[in-house]
Order: structure tokens, then C-alpha cells, then sequence
């Protein structure tokens, strides 16, 4: 009776496997690259979950020469005894579908792998050989499965032992996912993460198809994560963290503001990465977004009549990891894809901690609370005028307002042809007569710029919107503004920058640069932003001559020729129209500074103290852009304040 019962189960079990490989993909999605790792994360998934649950702090993953994966773990090791079935609760692990809560302890075992925990016997089912190790009260027990866990090795006993743990080896089988090929990079970046996410457990990753060996471990986890994450830019403050359990969920996260534009989110559920986000991140959304409007409110940055900033001008510039751990029973999931957690009381877990810590922590920290609502408020200030200039750019195609804004200003240029046209912005109406005379007029377009630009660091949405200046410029480039500025439509492949060398026009560059910095960042980042390169000097001796754009120029012309003639030029007005083609503008012979996002960057810093005591910072960029002596006033004054 008792071994026909045995026969029957042992034949369900072989149903069972057999399902698994006839259609895999129900188990593990796919049979390409993705289901293939997807069974290294479903064993070190298991790993993860003894080292969370505090069995054991390192756990080690070996690729090996022969396309097999091997995860070995301190954690209590597997129970080799026997199991109501009548074999032993380690083959039943490894061959019954779903046996992995059959053997869990009561009490709050958390899964890590919940988000696909499929077991350890989908991924023997999909396995030529597999084999596993165990240290367990006091002994070490081997057991191997090969054949898609169809044959079972006796359970041997190799030996005393007085630690604990288990090792799982596995080799895919070549007939399910073909040619094999693990992707050490991919494995790395999760344990790195699985270590981020698990303070002080010890993830090593071993390749040992090229004996590299690498060891993530983080005592201050989260913390650490963002200063990874963080690691090229700029930040405000050191990394904030919060950490709570609401009911049976527990929740961490931590967040930093950098002077960066971009929001960078990072959520996870049970330390999978959840891309589409979820509950969870909600939750954290609206709770970043209400202290911080509160705050804005309780110091005086909001006023009565002001509307609140939205989530996006809160999380601007903020790199955010969060972090949810949900125990099985409650886990939802939603979308296409099934990535998106549904689960609603982590929305509310989330919300409590973050409201209830980021609050304390901003009354006891004022000062960058009120650092961090002045970014906030310019975001808000931005994104308000961006959305204003874009809805007026778009009555002015109807209304003809862009043809008025630009008649008389703009000299556009014969051709079309977008690759090869430039737009010369020209410091004011008198360089800029001289550039539309000796302009290549088929491709070369001239706006002259009347007077100061605007600073766009300190205008409120109103001035921006009734600027003359800034509104012609975003007509002439026709691209739009702000967030929805669209490089494809940029009407200019060259944006060329061209002042005189001097103070005023260092101001102008900065300015400029500050606006696209701000609201067609797109536009430096493809480097379509220039700077033209006037000369400083023409010296002449008889009947030859030659323009020189730099002091050392200068001195080494003097060696050369001797008793030269100097003719200094304090502006782009003492040229006339074919000096400036040939100095300046003519393609074959000028240079010109292309500016990238750092130039930007220190461009709009600059901005910010140009009119402050920070001679150092204004001094930087114009000793690295523009070219002048020191006779110069400004330049004096700057070397006797700096
Ligand atoms: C639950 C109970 C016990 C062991 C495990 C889970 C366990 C599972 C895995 C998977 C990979 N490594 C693992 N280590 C432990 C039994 C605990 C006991 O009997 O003391």
C-alpha cells in the first residue's frame, strides 16, 4: 500500500517536471537570455532569503567554465530527513512544483523572490544535472538530480561538519535554452543591488571563464546606493534615509538632491526591481510631494495665493531609492507584464514613514530645507513659463505672432537646409549689421540682441513671458521650449554665441547659455551650441598683417616681426562687415568653442553670483572662454576681489 502510494506520487512528480519542460515559458517566461538568468535568480533568490530572514551573512556566486552556476549559502541548510511523502524533505524541495512554502517555518519567513518564486524544481526540471550540498546538524548531505530531476541520487552523507549552509550547483540544459551563455555583468549588477538593498550581507560574484572576482558589501546600504547612483554629480546634501514597518510590510528609502535636472527613481519589492513602479512608489511620490508643499507653505516659500508645486518640480534633481518588503500573502501585481505592484497597503506604509520622517528630519534641518524649496520653486518657475511660451508659440504659427516677433530682427538664411545652417546670435545692433553684410547669407542666419538678456536664474514667469529677447530666440530656433523642446525641429544645426571680449560680453555668453541650460537643455547636450572666437588683436608691419585671438599669439608675432603694428579691438564694431566674415564667421578659417552641458553648468552657477562676491567662480569661465588682458577694468577688479 504504502509503496504503491509512493509509486503514484513518485509518477505525479515526474508529470509534474515533465510539464515544466514541455512549456517552460510558463515557468520562467522565456527560453532566451532572460528565462535562462531567471533561474540563477530563482537559487540565489532562495540564498537571499536565509541571509534576510539573519542565517548568515555571505553568500557567493560562481559562474563556471563549463556553464554552470553555483550558489552557496551560510544559511541553516536544507532538512534532509524524511518527509511525509516518504523521501527526504531535500528531494522534495528540489523535485515538487511549488514545495517551496511547504517546509518554511511559521513565523514571518519573508521571500525575496516573490515577485516569480517559482522554486528550485523548475529550475532542476530545466537543468541537465544539478546538485546539492548541504551542511546541516552537524553533517554534509549530497543529493543529485540529473535529466530534468527525472533520475535522483541516493542521499549520501560526505562527512561531520560544524557549520551550516547550503550549495546549489546547476547546468542548464542546452536542449531547453540552447546555446548558454551567462552574462556575468548582469549578474554582478544584481548582486550589487541585492547588497545595497540587505545591509551588511556579503554578495561575491566569481567568473571563473576569466578569474574575476568581485565583493559587494554596504554597511550603510541604502545610503550607499545613492552615493553609487549619485557618484557624477553634484549633490546638495548627504543622502537622507528613512526606514519603518507599517503591519507586516517594512519599508526603507533614501533620497538625494543633486543640481542635476533629471529625476531618478529606483523602487523594489522584496529586492526585485519593480520598473513600472506600483503602490509603493506612489506612495512615496505623494508623500515627498505634500511635506514638501507643507514645508513650503509653514516657511514661507508658498504663499496663500500660490498653487502648489507639482510631483514632477519636487523631484527634480532627486535620486530615490525605495524599497519595499511585503510578506506573500499580500503581494499583488499588475500591468502587462505583471511589474507593477498593486499591493495598496504599501502605498499607505510608505506614505506614514516618509511624511512622518521626512518632516522631522526637514524642521531640524532648515537650512537645506530651504535650499532644497528654492530648487523646487525655480523647477516650478520653469516648467510654468515653458508651458506659457509653448502655448504662445503655438497661437503665434496662427496668429502670426512668430513672423511680427521676428520681422526686422532676424536675417534668416536662403537655404533649408537644416544640417548646414547656423544662427549667429550677435551682441548688439551694430556688430550684428556688420555680420548680416558679410554673412554667407545661404546659410548663415543673424539676430542681433538688443541690450541685456534676461536671467533666467532669477525672472519670474511673467518676465520670460513678455521678453522680446528670449521669445525671438525660441521663434528663431522654432523648437519649442522647456519640456517640450524638441531637438528634431530646431530649424539651425549651429547656434553661434557671438559677443565682444570683454565683461559684457562674458554676461551675454553665461546668460544665453543659463536660458538653454534651463529650457532646451537638449540643444547643449547634442552640441549644437557654440562659441564664436573674435580676434584680440591685428597687427600689421608694411603690407602684411594678421589677426590674433590670444595674448601668447600676440608675443610670439612680436618676436617674430619685430616692431609690429598693434590694433586692438575692444568690440566686434570695429569691424567692418568683411574683417568679421574673415575673423569670425567664414567656416574655413574661424574657430569656434563648442560648449557641452559643463560649461553649461558652471555657465549658470556663474549666473547665480554674477552679480554676488564670487569672483573666483566668474573669474573661471572667463579665463576659459573668454580671451582679454588684463587692462582690461573688469578683469583688475576681478584679480584684486579674487
Ligand atoms: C526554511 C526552513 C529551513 C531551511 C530553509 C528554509 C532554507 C532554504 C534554503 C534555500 C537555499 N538555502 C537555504 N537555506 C535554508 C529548515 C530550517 C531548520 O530545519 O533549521
Amino acid at each position: 500500500m504504502a509503496t504503491r502510494q509512493y509509486d503514484e506520487q513518485s509518477i505525479q512528480i515526474l508529470e509534474g517536471l515533465d510539464a515544466v519542460r514541455k512549456r517552460p515559458g510558463m515557468y520562467i517566461g522565456s527560453t532566451d537570455s532572460r528565462g535562462l538568468h531567471h533561474c540563477v535568480w530563482e537559487i540565489l533568490d532562495n540564498a537571499i532569503d536565509e541571509a534576510m530572514n539573519g542565517y548568515g551573512k555571505h553568500i557567493v556566486i560562481t559562474i563556471g567554465k563549463d556553464n554552470t552556476i553555483k550558489v552557496e549559502d551560510e544559511g541553516r541548510g536544507m532538512p534532509v530527513g524524511k518527509h511525509a511523502s516518504g523521501v527526504s524533505t531535500l528531494q522534495v524541495i528540489f523535485t515538487v512544483l511549488h514545495a517551496g512554502g511547504k517546509f518554511s517555518t511559521e513565523g514571518g519567513y519573508k521571500r525575496s523572490g516573490g515577485l516569480h518564486g517559482v522554486g528550485a524544481s523548475v529550475v532542476n526540471a530545466l537543468s541537465e544535472w544539478m546538485e546539492v550540498v548541504v551542511h546541516y546538524q552537524g553533517s554534509i548531505h549530497r543529493m543529485v538530480f540529473s535529466k530534468g530531476g527525472s533520475k535522483v541520487s541516493a542521499l549520501e552523507t560526505l562527512g561531520r561538519t560544524n557549520k551550516t549552509g547550503s550549495t546549489v550547483t546547476f547546468k542548464p540544459d542546452e536542449k531547453i535554452f540552447g546555446k548558454i551563455s551567462f552574462d556575468a555583468e548582469l549578474i554582478r549588477e544584481r548582486a550589487q543591488e541585492s547588497a545595497f538593498l540587505l545591509k551588511g550581507i556579503k554578495l561575491t560574484v566569481k567568473d571563473e571563464r576569466n578569474g574575476q572576482v568581485d565583493v559587494f558589501q554596504y554597511s550603510n546600504g541604502l545610503i550607499n546606493f545613492i552615493e553609487f547612483l549619485n557618484e557624477d554629480r553634484t549633490a546638495m546634501h548627504e543622502p537622507l534615509a528613512f526606514e519603518g514597518n507599517v503591519g507586516e510590510i517594512s519599508v526603507q528609502c533614501a533620497l538625494q538632491y543633486t543640481d542635476d535636472y533629471q529625476e531618478n527613481t529606483y523602487s523594489f519589492v522584496n529586492l526585485v526591481r519593480t520598473v513600472d513602479g506600483g503602490t509603493h512608489e506612489v506612495g512615496y511620490k505623494s508623500a515627498l510631494t505634500k511635506v514638501m508643499n507643507d514645508f513650503a507653505r509653514k516657511i514661507g516659500v508658498l504663499k496663500d495665493k500660490d498653487k502648489n508645486f507639482e510631483g514632477n518640480d519636487v523631484r527634480e534633481g532627486c535620486t530615490s531609492v525605495i524599497s519595499v518588503s511585503i510578506p506573500e500573502n499580500l503581494l499583488q501585481f499588475e500591468g502587462q507584464t505583471k511589474g507593477k505592484l498593486g499591493t495598496n497597503e504599501a502605498r499607505s506604509a510608505m506614505e506614514t514613514i516618509v511624511q512622518e520622517q521626512l518632516t522631522y528630519y526637514l524642521e531640524e534641518h532648515r537650512e537645506l530645507a530651504n535650499a532644497i524649496l528654492k530648487k523646487i520653486q525655480k523647477a516650478s518657475t520653469v516648467r510654468e513659463a515653458a508651458r506659457r511660451a509653448r502655448e504662445d508659440a503655438r497661437k503665434g504659427k496662427k496668429n502670426g505672432k512668430s513672423e511680427r516677433l521676428l520681422s526686422g530682427k532676424l536675417a534668416p538664411a536662403q537655404s533649408k537646409d537644416v544640417r548646414k545652417a547656423e544662427l549667429f546670435l550677435v551682441e548688439g545692433d551694430s556688430a550684428g549689421g556688420s555680420a548680416k553684410q558679410g554673412r554667407d547669407s545661404k546659410l548663415q542666419a543673424i539676430l542681433p540682441l538688443r541690450g541685456k538678456v534676461l536671467n533666467t536664474e532669477k525672472a519670474s514667469v511673467a518676465d520670460i513671458e513678455k521678453n522680446e529677447e528670449l521669445n525671438t530666440i525660441i521663434h528663431a530656433l522654432g523648437a519649442g521650449v522647456g519640456s517640450e523642446f524638441d531637438i528634431k525641429d530646431i530649424n539651425y544645426n549651429k547656434v553661434i554665441i557671438m559677443t565682444d571680449a570683454d565683461t559684457d560680453g562674458a554676461h551675454i555668453q553665461v546668460l544665453l547659455l543659463t536660458f538653454f541650460y534651463r529650457y532646451m537643455r537638449p540643444l547643449i547636450e547634442h552640441g549644437h551650441v557654440y562659441l564664436a572666437q573674435p580676434p584680440l588683436y591685428r597687427v600689421s608691419k608694411g603690407k602684411q598683417f594678421k589677426y590674433l585671438y590670444t595674448d601668447d599669439e600676440l608675443k610670439a608675432t612680436m618676436q617674430e616681426w619685430g616692431k609690429v603694428e598693434i590694433q586692438r579691438y575692444k568690440g566686434l564694431g570695429e569691424m567692418n562687415a568683411s574683417q568679421l566674415w574673415e575673423t569670425t564667421m567664414d567656416p574655413a578659417h574661424r574657430t569656434l568653442i563648442q560648449l557641452n552641458l559643463g560649461d553649461a553648468l558652471i555657465a549658470q552657477r556663474v549666473v547665480s553670483v554674477l552679480m554676488g562676491d564670487k569672483a573666483d567662480l566668474r573669474r573661471d569661465w572667463i579665463e576659459k572662454h573668454v580671451s582679454f588682458t588684463l587692462e582690461d577694468d573688469f578683469a583688475k577688479e576681478t584679480a584684486k576681489n579674487g
